[in-house]
């Protein structure tokens, strides 16, 4: 079920973690005129790609790229703080969309929301996606235990919701499936093998497809499995980030 809310609030938080909504859309969550700007601004200074995913371009590194090696997560750590400030600054003098989603959620959700703290360190959030014509976003699950095993910290999670702002979208395409479904770690890890994500046709018709405008917001569980059809003609820029639930009463968390 899809959630369309005029704001984001507790409850839209509330409800995934319910499993009331597989995904929750605020239209509008920045003017589609300031989405188009920022993409402008964005993507002027360029961006590399994913080291496990190279069909999808991207400003910033997940963790997920660092794939429990440890080199790589000490590069991912060290370049945190200024992989926030490199965004913001792409942004300036215009609003950061990441930074208003972390300050609206603090205000409404009752325990705050903060930047997650991973092997005490501060993790990074707001990476930009770039999805270019004719690729298809595989199927995948995001599931932060797997990417950290070793961290009681990230098995702590009783959910979470990947957030993406949409700043450009293709004139045709680039919808958000999303399926009713989520496959064990180690079961969808063999039927990935070394690919990142699998075929939407293996998984069948999907539950939820949402094609999301500029400007809109979209959160939604990221334990269900989920992908981005390929679009025409233009690339696909998201903002886009996790937020990490542990209960009502503790605060969410945000990270890339
Ligand atoms: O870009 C999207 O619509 C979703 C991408 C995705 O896989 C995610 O946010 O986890
Ligand atoms: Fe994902």
């Amino acid at each position: 079920m899809l959630f369309q809310a005029n704001r984001l609030s507790a409850s839209c938080v509330e409800k995934l973690a319910r499993k009331e909504a597989h995904a929750v859309l605020i239209k509008g969550f920045i003017s589609p005129a300031l989405a188009a700007l920022l993409a402008e601004k964005i993507l002027d200074q360029g961006y590399a790609h994913y080291s496990n995913a190279p069909s999808i371009g991207r400003i910033g590194m997940a963790f997920y790229e660092a794939e429990g090696n440890p080199l790589k997560v000490a590069t991912y750590f060290e370049h945190a703080a200024k992989n926030i400030a490199d965004l913001r600054d792409r942004c300036a003098p215009l609003l950061c969309p990441v930074d208003l989603l972390r300050c609206a959620l603090d205000e409404t959700w009752p325990a705050g929301a903060m930047l997650e703290t991973l092997y005490g360190q501060k993790m990074y959030v707001g990476l930009s996606r770039v999805v270019e014509p004719g690729v298809t976003f595989l199927a995948h699950h995001d599931i932060f235990a797997k990417d950290a095993p070793d961290s009681f910290h990230a098995r702590s999670l009783e959910a979470q919701f990947a957030c993406n702002v949409y700043l450009r979208m293709p004139v045709d395409g680039g919808d958000l499936q999303v399926w009713d479904q989520e496959i064990a770690p180690d079961e969808f890890d063999s039927l990935r093998q070394e690919s990142y994500g699998i075929t939407p046709e293996q998984l069948g018709p999907p539950q939820l497809r949402i094609q999301p405008e500029p400007g809109d917001l979209v959160l939604f569980n990221s334990r269900l499995m989920h992908s981005v059809t390929s679009g025409s003609e233009s690339p696909r820029l998201s903002l886009s980030c996790f937020i990490g639930y542990r209960g009502p009463s503790a605060p969410l968390s945000f990270w890339s």
